[in-house]
């Protein structure tokens, strides 16, 4: 059977679990994996240890001097396989953002954890998927396939992007140009040959609002310190938060949303949302169909915005019922009652004093340090401010920033919806930035009018990104472009 006729009748195995959203990459040397040894050795993993798991054992791979890490090839893990056929499921559905004011007292639930646990959603739509490819492939003498959302020796949004279902933002989230970045990943490594997509290409262009917005400033363009990422601190870290991060945590409990609910493109994905559904939806009544979303992974009711005095009251008994089934429960019992802490301490509502009283005499250690240092930031706020921040205002809190974030059309370009719709059906970008300068009527009315389509990071010819994938020891150089026309470029 033909590459192609394999691709087709994955697709439609794909299809018919409802993962319509999907791609296929070549297994091959992937150039963005150049930067995982070097994110590793800078320790920037923190305590996910596994990230950091060798390939072959010392003997022969470091030991012979030509050590890998497991994941920086993919072929390291895989060495039968030829493809990737990598899924995408939205989880994006209307409702608040994580950017948007709340009231005291209430926290903030990253919208992945709003459903039912996406790894058991996505691994089982990947798993039927597979049974119905695995004749096609055994007729093609490669049944070779192994599933994975999450825990698979591969860095999934490499592979995404290699399949063709985003760029790698600076924020490092694989984004769509008419999706946003609030999908999950999963990957079917497959022994068979397939036919396989093309990138898209990057179009961050000169924006850096995610990078401004990081309250712990853990982003530079497009890699990230672990270490300082709030859903590290938060899920990942299993002991203390660290005392000079936990102030610039917020009230986040569960991960963190800020880096993609600043990003343009997901604000785009916001308003056609809004566009299907027109009444503002309350919290909690978000329609269950809303578009590309797995009804699985619908909010369940609460989980926006909670109320956090309320969650610090659940006995362990109460914390299992109430989050079986949920990505929540990654940050375990004493994880949460900790998170919980951190958040009244910075947010804190009516009964938050109570709470905190009652967390500082828990049983678990680090859950009363914790409520300690809250309790102290409660009763005084701006000494523990102060402590928090030697250096500088936290990008958030600077006048000029808030006011550019709640502007944005600033950055905004017209015709890039026009481009992309055109560079996805087979057009080159230099054909793409001449219809959108107006060379033809084509072009349509919005992309005509773009003014600087000739320099928009979607179309400029020798953009974006070969330069940058060369692996950097100091933090990566910004995309090319010149100083004059920095600020006028379109960033998306
Ligand atoms: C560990 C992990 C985390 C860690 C570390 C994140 C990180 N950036 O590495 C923490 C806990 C912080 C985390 C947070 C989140 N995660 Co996470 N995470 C993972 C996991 C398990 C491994 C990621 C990994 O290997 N990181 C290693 C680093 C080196 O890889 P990377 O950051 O992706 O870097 C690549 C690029 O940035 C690029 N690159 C690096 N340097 C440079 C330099 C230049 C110049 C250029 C151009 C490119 C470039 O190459 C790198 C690879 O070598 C994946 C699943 C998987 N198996 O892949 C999910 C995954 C990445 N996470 C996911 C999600 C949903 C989240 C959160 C949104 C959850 C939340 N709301 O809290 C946040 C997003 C935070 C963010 N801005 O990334 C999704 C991402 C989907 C998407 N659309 O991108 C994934 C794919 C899970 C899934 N199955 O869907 N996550
Ligand atoms: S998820 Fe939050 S803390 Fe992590 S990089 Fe994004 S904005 Fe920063
Ligand atoms: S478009 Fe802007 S906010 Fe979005 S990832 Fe790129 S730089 Fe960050």
């Amino acid at each position: 059977m033909s590459p192609a006729a394999l691709r087709r009748l994955a697709m439609a195995a794909l299809e018919a679990e409802g993962l319509a959203w999907a791609g296929i990459a070549r297994v091959e040397e992937f150039p963005y994996l150049a930067h995982f040894a070097p994110w590793i050795a800078q320790g920037r993993h923190g305590e996910m240890a596994y990230l950091a798991r060798e390939h072959g054992a010392a003997s022969e791979g470091r030991a012979a001097g030509r050590g890998q890490f497991l994941r920086e090839d993919i072929r390291n893990a895989f060495p039968w396989a030829r493809s990737v056929v990598c899924a995408a499921l939205s989880y994006d559905a209307p409702g608040p953002r994580s950017t948007d004011p709340r009231a005291p007292g209430r926290g903030w639930i990253a919208r992945y954890a709003w459903g039912d646990d996406y790894h058991e959603v996505l691994v089982a739509k990947l798993r039927a998927a597979a049974a119905r490819l695995a004749p096609a492939l055994r007729e093609a003498g490669a049944e070779g396939a192994r599933m994975y959302v999450d825990t698979g020796p591969l860095v999934e949004r490499v592979v995404g992007y290699h399949a063709g279902l985003g760029w790698i933002g600076k924020n490092t989230c694989l984004i769509h140009p008419r999706r946003g970045s609030f999908f999950f990943l999963g990957a079917i490594v497959l022994e068979a040959e397939l036919e396989a997509d093309t990138p898209l290409p990057d179009r961050c262009g000169s924006c850096r609002r995610c990078i401004d917005a990081c309250p712990t400033q853990a982003l530079t363009p497009y890699q990230m310190d672990a270490r300082r990422c709030i859903a590290y601190l938060n899920l990942e870290l299993r002991g203390p938060i660290p005392a000079e991060l936990r102030a610039r945590m917020g009230d986040n409990i569960i991960g963190c949303d800020i880096c993609q609910d600043v990003c343009p493109w997901n604000q785009k994905v916001e308003q056609a949302l809004a566009a299907v559904t027109p009444a503002a939806p309350a919290p909690d009544m978000v329609p269950k169909d809303a578009p590309g979303m797995a009804p699985e992974l619908a909010p369940r009711p609460g989980r926006m915005a909670p109320e956090l005095a309320a969650l610090a009251a659940l006995s362990e008994e109460e914390y299992r019922r109430e989050f079986r089934g949920s990505a929540v429960k990654r940050a375990k019992y004493r994880g949460l009652r900790r998170n919980l802490a951190v958040a009244m301490g910075n947010h804190p509502g009516p009964g938050a004093r109570a709470a905190l009283e009652r967390l500082a005499q828990d049983g678990d250690a680090m859950v009363r340090e914790h409520a300690q240092w809250a309790l102290e930031r409660v009763e005084r706020p701006e000494e523990m401010e102060r402590l928090a921040r030697p250096e500088e205002p936290e990008p958030l809190e600077r006048p000029e920033q808030m006011e550019r974030l709640a502007r944005p059309e600033e950055t905004g370009c017209p015709g890039r919806l026009e481009q992309v719709d055109r560079l996805e059906q087979g057009e080159d970008a230099a054909g793409a930035a001449g219809r959108a300068a107006g060379q033809s009527s084509a072009a349509g009315p919005s992309a005509a009018a773009h003014p600087n389509a000739r320099r928009c990071a979607l179309v400029a010819p020798g953009s974006p990104r070969d330069p940058r994938l060369r692996p950097q020891s100091a933090p990566p150089p910004r995309p090319p472009q010149s100083p004059e026309t920095a600020e006028e470029e379109c960033a998306y």
